[in-house]
């Protein structure tokens, strides 16, 4: 029966519209959710414009921070890259999957300790990673970029433990620029950390795979040594405001403004395919930035140290879907928190114990209070950085509080042992707690050492062979506190 009155034809038509509308919302709301992450190399927490720096020009990022959660306590699991990457992969601390340096590390013969010789110098098959596990659940999983994973860094050695080897169904990796690792698509003056590259990778990634659920990482090697970026760009840093200052270096200015328009790029596109809205997108850096080249302030050192320059990161993430706009966060995280954080989102059962070391931070999309219940978050270096200086110690963060243990004067029963802050009024780290609060150390320093033996972290011992580096400090007699392992 045809309708002739037109009022209630118009109506019938708005009804329909609106039930088509409720139909395609319906429709989008059970689509999965999508998941892009992206790794800088050694960016530090302070070098985006969200972060504080004026200096540093990262507007694209600052429009993701704009669109979802800014992570101001996110740590990585290491100072350096092959460990974090590692609990990225896995979800679990480096110290538990033994892989507790940068890969192939190196081994010094005449330091006071006697560093592991046996840690795991590569990612073992055994290890289920992110990508295997979105792959069981329907996921097309791409990885372009550094891997920093494998037994050596170029093919064919590398081959046996590549992306490929561990759930990815497509990949294409790359190294910093060095004199013998140039590839054909690095060329003088012209994508020299593969940033074009990588994204015209991750771009061909997101228009071929939209239809399907999908993982893609994208792993830049910038703003990794060396520095390097086209003679105009740095020009315009040299002559920006701030350009004097320690924290601000021109050329890694350019670098990260090359970086932050490749966010661009990929925020873009995942716009334009309508996918932005359902997509969880991850930004964040694997270790802390080099403080040789920029101070990190208003943290202390940088790449390579447990002091907070070389662990604290920059960590965004979006997810219109189920995140308001422009939240901030105090809530401790770590990179081991991304596996389950993803399984969650991806609507995967978190059910089974004991197979990673993270804590799923979804529950902080949606609310702001009683959020991830973390107690303490844990690192363990037993190597010698020769880049940094830095040396064996572990550490410990527990509420404010951070304490670093030296295993050098621990294994020597000197001083200077353990360090004490209380981040929440000095995020420095120059006010050494550890006399003024002693009962407070030994109950971290007691974490810490549960913590170890429950990992079976690989511990350094004194060298007797060969000493040429005394260990500073006289005898540890001085305190009325004692502590053994
Ligand atoms: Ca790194």
């Amino acid at each position: 029966m045809k309708i002739k009155n037109p009022k209630i034809n118009f109506y019938y038509s708005v009804i329909s519209v609106c039930f088509f509308l409720i139909a395609c919302q319906k429709s989008r709301e059970a689509l999965p959710t999508n998941v892009v992450m992206i790794i800088a190399d050694d960016l530090g927490w302070s070098q985006i414009g969200c972060y504080g720096s004026s200096f540093y020009k990262t507007p694209n990022i600052d429009e993701l921070a704009k669109s979802g959660i800014r992570f101001t306590n996110a740590y990585s699991a290491a100072s350096i890259c092959s460990p974090t990457r590692a609990a990225i992969m896995t979800g679990k601390y480096p110290a538990r999957l033994n892989l507790t340096d940068f890969i192939p590390g190196n081994n010094p013969k005449n330091k006071p300790l006697r560093t592991p010789e046996n840690w795991q110098k590569f990612l073992p098959l055994k290890e289920v990673t992110i990508a295997e596990k979105m792959q069981s659940l329907g996921y097309l999983t791409g990885f372009f970029g550094k891997w920093h994973l494998s037994k050596e860094k170029l093919p064919p050695e590398s081959l046996s433990h590549n992306p490929k080897m561990q759930g990815f169904n497509e990949s294409f990796v790359t190294y910093k620029p060095s004199s013998n690792l140039i590839q054909h698509w690095q060329m003088e003056n012209n994508d020299f950390h593969n940033v074009d590259t990588l994204t015209k990778r991750g771009l061909e990634f997101l228009n071929e795979n939209q239809k399907s659920p999908f993982l893609l990482i994208l792993s830049h090697n910038t703003i990794h040594d060396p520095l390097l970026e086209n003679k105009k760009m740095i020009n315009k840093y040299e002559n920006s405001k701030g350009s004097d200052k320690m924290e601000n270096n021109p050329i890694i200015g350019a670098m990260i403004e090359t970086l932050d328009k490749s966010v661009g790029q990929i925020i873009k596109k995942l716009k334009s395919l309508g996918l932005f809205y359902n997509t969880l997108l991850i930004f964040c850096s694997d270790n802390g930035g080099k403080h040789k080249h920029a101070l990190q302030t208003p943290f202390k050192k940088g790449k390579g140290w447990l002091y907070e320059g070389g662990i604290r990161v920059p960590l965004i993430i979006s997810w219109p879907k189920k995140i308001k706009k422009s939240i901030v966060s105090e809530e401790i995280t770590s990179s081991i928190d991304f596996l389950p954080t993803i399984l969650k989102v991806a609507n995967s059962d978190l059910s089974q114990k004991n197979q990673y070391d993270g804590i799923d931070l979804s529950p902080i999309f949606t609310s702001q209070t009683n959020l991830i219940n973390r107690n303490e978050l844990f690192w363990h270096y037993p190597h010698y950085h020769n880049g940094s200086g830095m040396k064996p110690a572990s550490a410990i963060r527990w509420k404010n509080y951070k304490l670093i243990e030296w295993h050098e004067p621990t294994l020597y029963n000197t001083d200077n042992q353990i360090e004490l802050y209380d981040l929440s009024l000095d995020q420095g780290e120059s006010n050494n707690l550890f006399l003024k609060k002693p009962e407070i150390a030994i109950q971290m320093r007691n974490k810490l050492k549960v913590w170890i033996n429950e990992v079976k972290a690989k511990m350094p011992e004194v060298n007797e062979v060969q000493i040429t580096d005394k260990v500073k400090g006289g005898t540890f007699t001085n305190l009325n506190v004692s502590f053994t392992y």
